[in-house]
């Protein structure tokens, strides 16, 4: 079995910081090894497998991690490879996919297989099955999105749990595709809850926001910056409450996906301290871009176009205090990209035919270590809300999520002082654009361990297409 000795970094996790070098043996981590600790905060998971000091280890490969830290793989729990939506694909396969989120530290993605109406959970497992196996560079999972409610979609969520997929995506947006009633929620709700599994929500009131939509067109308005008016955040938030109220009744668990408004994130608040099982995540789009991306003219606004939409700067506070309180809980990417050319200019003329989504699986590390920069959260909640939660939410913990003896190697060695500007000419996702062109950032991922294999070896491409396994989950562990 070969051994790689990660010397002279610094470990972080979810529950502090400690200098230590990590030893991996085969696809686990054998040890971590404390060379010394820096007090308060710096016992904890990071020391669960302290032992030998270094110097007496000797290993096949040894990486120096000197002023660098070394953090538990980044866990991406909402990403759309290969996803069908508005008449097209996203432009990320599960092969370039992965591909890129490893670039950005990330190494275990959560991927949505999408049930067609009229078509069966078990048929579209396979599917998705067949889309990610032999292709993917990093580990990766399945939650399951429920469009066609009935009998024996219902009877078949138990199946999905048995098969290692125990989360189910719902809609209350999208009338006619992807929306399901409240009544079907709630027996959707109802059969999770019989499992204890986690009903994930995109709460935005469609019915609602298809009459503001067909006003917007009917009145002229057609550039993208009116996707974002004709979903107002009073949509978000009402759908959010409706969302909780129908999870109560049910006592299933909910998580709200992608959440971006603060009147959602106050339902999600209210419920959390009335001590319901209810959690949330935000994506990087929503706490770094603004409705005044979405307004850009000549039609780049497109590039800005995802549902829930961008919102106006405020939002962007009540968020990044909704990190640190732990209303949200997690950090996901939605990274559904489309290309500018062809996919999003199917919207020219009628925002409301430009597929929505954003690329994104390969920054959400870094965009969260600027938000450590700028004091918005502390290191331990950068990996804390982008690993070890997303593990535990997801019932991957503690195989994913930790630098401890026993859980797999997925490892990424950190350079915090590396400049980097994000572009699509140097980004790997497969798609035309970046969101963040010409962002300039401080640290950047320099390896990316997955099960002990370099994927990125000291900033060069070493993975191979069909590394990543498919990864059955358990269930939330946060359940109260
Ligand atoms: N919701 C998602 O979660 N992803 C892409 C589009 C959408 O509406
Ligand atoms: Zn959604
Ligand atoms: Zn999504």
């Amino acid at each position: 079995m070969s051994t790689i000795l990660i010397s002279g970094g610094t470990v972080v996790t979810a529950s502090g910081t400690l200098d230590a070098d990590v030893l991996v043996a085969g696809e686990k981590i054998a040890a971590v090894l404390a060379r010394e600790v820096t007090g308060a905060g710096g016992t904890g998971e990071a020391a669960g497998g302290v032992g030998d000091s270094a110097a007496a280890v000797a290993a096949d490969r040894v990486i120096d991690a000197t002023g660098k830290y070394v953090l538990p793989g980044g866990i991406d729990v909402h990403t759309h490879m290969e996803m069908p939506f508005g008449g097209t694909f996203s432009a990320d396969t599960f092969e370039t996919g992965t591909r890129a989120a490893a670039w950005g530290g990330t190494t275990t993605i959560v991927d949505f297989a999408v049930q067609a109406k009229g078509t069966s959970l078990l048929a579209t497992l396979d599917k998705w099955h067949a889309k990610a196996d032999g292709n993917c560079a990093i580990d990766y999972g399945f939650h399951m999105i429920v469009s066609d409610v009935n009998d024996t979609t219902l009877k078949e969520m138990d199946a999905c749990i048995a098969a290692g997929v125990n989360s189910f995506k719902m809609f209350m947006a999208y009338p006619g595709v992807f929306y399901a009633t409240d009544g079907e929620i709630l027996l959707a709700m109802q059969q999770a809850a019989r499992s204890g599994a986690t009903v994930m929500m995109h709460a935005e009131n469609g019915i609602a926001i298809d009459q503001l939509v067909a006003q917007a067109i009917a009145a002229g308005r057609t550039d993208p910056v009116n996707h974002g008016l004709t979903r107002p955040p009073e949509l978000e938030g009402e759908a959010t409450s409706r969302a909780i109220v129908l999870a109560q009744v049910a006592d299933c668990p909910l998580y709200i996906v992608h959440l971006s408004a603060r009147q959602a994130l106050a339902a999600v608040a209210e419920a959390r301290d009335n001590g319901q099982n209810v959690f949330a995540e935000t994506c990087p789009q929503y706490l770094f871009l603004s409705l005044d991306d979405l307004a850009r003219p000549d039609f780049e606004g497109a590039k800005f176009v995802a549902s829930p939409p961008l919102r106006s700067q405020e939002h962007q506070d009540s968020l990044w205090r909704g990190l640190r309180s732990n209303d949200l809980s997690v950090v996901s990417t939605d990274h559904c990209p489309f290309c500018f050319k062809d996919q999003k200019e199917l919207g020219r003329g009628d925002f409301s035919k430009i597929p929505n989504g954003m690329p994104g699986v390969e920054h959400r590390m870094d965009l969260l270590h600027a938000g450590v920069v700028a004091g918005q959260l502390t290191l331990p909640r950068w990996v804390e809300v982008a690993s070890t939660t997303p593990a535990r939410m997801f019932g991957l913990y503690p195989r994913k999520g930790v630098i401890a003896a026993g859980s797999d190697a997925d490892i990424v060695i950190y350079d915090p002082q590396a400049r980097q500007t994000l572009s699509a000419a140097t980004h790997h996702m497969n798609v035309d654009y970046s969101a963040y062109e010409g962002m300039e950032l401080t640290g950047k991922v320099v390896t990316t361990l997955s099960r002990g294999r370099p994927v990125i070896d000291e900033g060069t491409y070493a993975g191979s297409t069909g590394h990543g396994a498919f990864l059955a989950r358990g269930l939330n562990q946060y359940l109260v």
